[in-house]
């Protein structure tokens, strides 16, 4: 069952609740995709090496931290629209951006850390407040 023209269709098996699952690694992936992770144990990666565009799917879990990220790097956000998503600062380090959202249809978490992108004050509650504050536009919602 495809449907072209509305949400996009799920295709492949999905396992009921219960014991949760590491989610699928099926299919290829987007270059500098963000869906990698799971939903406890996160990956690193860098943004470090030139303007790099990450992808990020809110329908497939994501756990990450972005080391790195200065102006030149973004973040492109499918399947999600900016006011879905959760900004708030890391209570850990107050540097760190923590951006979260769980998509009500698939049930993927996603979680991504952004590492030293915030000065010590400034708002960060929405994406524009956030992007404002970091001093560069990191993250887009396609
Ligand atoms: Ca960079
Ligand atoms: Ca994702």
């Amino acid at each position: 069952m495809l449907d072209i023209a509305g949400t996009p269709a799920v295709i492949g098996t999905v396992t009921p609740g219960g014991t949760g699952g590491t989610g699928g690694t099926g299919g290829t992936p987007l270059p500098n995709s963000l869906d990698i992770g799971t939903g406890t144990v996160a990956q690193t990666v860098s943004a470090a090496s030139g303007n790099i565009t990450f992808h990020d799917d809110a329908a497939a879990t994501s756990n990450v931290r972005i080391t790195g990220m200065s102006a030149g790097d973004t973040i492109v956000v499918t399947h999600a629209i900016a006011s879905d998503y959760n900004f708030s600062r890391d209570f850990q380090d107050t540097n760190d951006l923590v951006i979260t959202y769980t998509d009500s249809d698939t049930g993927a978490t996603n979680r991504i850390v952004i590492d030293e992108i915030l000065p010590t004050s400034g708002a960060v509650a929405t994406l524009s407040q956030a992007i404002a504050t970091a001093g560069f536009s990191f993250m887009t919602f396609a």
